[in-house]
This record gives C-alpha cells, sequence and structure tokens, in this order.
C-alpha cells in the first residue's frame, strides 16, 4: 500500500472536527483528568452520558503518575483496593488495611476504561472561563494550552454542559475564575475557597467524600480540588479518597440527570 502524507493529515483533521465538534454540548464537562477526574469520567459514560474530559496537560493523569515523590506506586485502603481490583488493576496486600499498585498501570488502566466506556478526553487544552447564565453555570470557555502558554491573544471556543464538574486539584481552578468572574457566593460557609490546610491523611481521606458535592449551582466539585474547596486537609500519595470522590460525583450527577 502507498502512503499519502495528505491522506494521512486529512484522516487526522477530518476525525478530530467530528470528534470535537460532537462535544461542543455534553451533559457533563469534566476538567481535569487527574484519578478523581477520570473515575467520573468512566461512571459517568458507564451510566450512558455525554462526557468529555478537558485536560490542560500533554500527559492524561494528574498526580497520580508520580506516586508519592516520584516513587511509582499508589497506597489505597480497602475501598480503594476493591475499586482497583474491579477495574482489573493489580493490588498488593501491604498490611493492616493498606494496599499498593503500580501508579503506572492504575493511570494507563483507568484512561483506556474511561475511553472505552465512551468518554471523550482532550488533552492540551486549557478551561480558562465558564458560562454563566442566571447564576447557574451553563458551560466551559476553552484554549489550547499552548495558546495559554505562549500568552498568545487568541480567542476561545465555548462548550455547553448540563453538569461541570471542576476536578482540577489542588488549584481549584474553575471555581476560582466562578467566584472571581460573578462575584456570587459560593456553596461554603465563607462563601470562598476556603482553601486547603496541611496534611492529615484520615481526616483528608474522609472529608474529601463528604466535600464532593456541588459548590455552585451547575458545578460539582471532586478530588482534591473539594477539600481546597471546603478548607479541609490534603493526604499525600494515598488515593482511595480520589477514587472514591469520581464515583460519588458520578452518582450525583447521574441522580439529577436522570431523576
Ligand atoms: C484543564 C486543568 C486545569 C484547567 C488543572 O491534581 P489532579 O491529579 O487531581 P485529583 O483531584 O483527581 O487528584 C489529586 C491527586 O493527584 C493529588 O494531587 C493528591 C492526592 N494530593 C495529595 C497531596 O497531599 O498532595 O489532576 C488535576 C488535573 C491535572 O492534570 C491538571 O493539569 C488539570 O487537572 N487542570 N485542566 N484546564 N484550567 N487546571
Amino acid at each position: 500500500m502507498s502512503l499519502d502524507e495528505i491522506k494521512i493529515s486529512r484522516a487526522i483533521l477530518s476525525r478530530f472536527m467530528t470528534k470535537f465538534s460532537d462535544c461542543l454540548e455534553l451533559d457533563v464537562a469534566i476538567v481535569g483528568a487527574g484519578p478523581s477526574g477520570l473515575m467520573a469520567a468512566l461512571r459517568l459514560a458507564q451510566k450512558g452520558h455525554k462526557v468529555a474530559v478537558f485536560e490542560r496537560k500533554l500527559s492524561i493523569g494528574g498526580g497520580m503518575w508520580g506516586g508519592g515523590m516520584m516513587f511509582n506506586e499508589i497506597v489505597v485502603q480497602e475501598q480503594g483496593a476493591a475499586i482497583l481490583k474491579d477495574l482489573g488493576i493489580s493490588v498488593e496486600d501491604a498490611g493492616d488495611g493498606y494496599y499498593t499498585a503500580d501508579s503506572v498501570e492504575c493511570t494507563s488502566t483507568l484512561t483506556s476504561l474511561a475511553c472505552k466506556a465512551g468518554a471523550r478526553i482532550f488533552n492540551l487544552m486549557t478551561v480558562e472561563d465558564v458560562m454563566v447564565r442566571e447564576n447557574r453555570v451553563t458551560g466551559l470557555v476553552i484554549n489550547w494550552s499552548a495558546v495559554d502558554i505562549a500568552g498568545f491573544h487568541v480567542d476561545p471556543l465555548a462548550v455547553r454542559a448540563e453538569y461541570v464538574v471542576e476536578s482540577t486539584g489542588h488549584d481549584t481552578e474553575v471555581l476560582r475564575v466562578v467566584r472571581k468572574k460573578t462575584g456570587e457566593r459560593l456553596l461554603t460557609d465563607t462563601g470562598e475557597i476556603m482553601g486547603e490546610r496541611s496534611m492529615w491523611a484520615e481526616v483528608a481521606e474522609n472529608t474529601t467524600l463528604e466535600n464532593t458535592k456541588e459548590a455552585f449551582p451547575g458545578v460539582f466539585v471532586a478530588g482534591m480540588a473539594a477539600n481546597a474547596t471546603f478548607g479541609s486537609f490534603r493526604m499525600g500519595p494515598i488515593f482511595g479518597g480520589m477514587l472514591l470522590s469520581g464515583e460519588r460525583v458520578a452518582e450525583l450527577i447521574d441522580e439529577r440527570l436522570t431523576g
């Protein structure tokens, strides 16, 4: 078979345009492809919702690849281990209710399963703003990360969504922009992003789940961003709470979409 470079280029352009334009109106737009965002994407897609994830970086997986201090293993507790096993990821018993898993296997498997379930993942795209109608977030404003990095003045495009998942991790970028642009109170005690506290794994893991909820009309917060928004602790390289938070946010949004 002869190979024509122009056919290769045309195939990429036409396939990408079909895929991208199909995602301009979504049930759920997820910001950040870390463990909580990927888990949410997997469960929402399995429930039949139209979901896409927008990730700023070239790589998918957020803080999961790096394990703890670049030792590429993660720790999960009983419930987290059950999720990983259910996804077909190898888990080692480390005793006393702690389990370890290879962070590369976790990230790549979760990503693959989310894609195969029907979630679309767009890497190299940064969410820089939101759309708001009648005090409710109705979509995202996106641009190529390369535009952001280069500091070019190029106007963005927009994506409409019934619900947005804020899973940008420590920086809570979506809620930060919501607070700044709307001037409205977030659904926190102070109305502001309350800020992440220092490390306390046990408390942080439990509060991650409690804090996985709607933080502004139309925006649900998951993962590390949930604790940062509602003023709880960080937990270090234990990832059960992130996975459970992704599942929880998917359940909450599914209830809204189908209820
Ligand atoms: C597009 C964006 C934008 C934007 C950020 O940090 P993450 O891995 O997030 P979680 O919450 O799923 O997992 C947190 C975990 O990795 C972690 O950091 C833990 C457990 N820390 C504990 C501790 O004590 O330190 O992923 C967030 C993703 C990243 O890939 C970002 O690049 C991406 O979101 N992102 N994508 N537009 N504006 N902002």
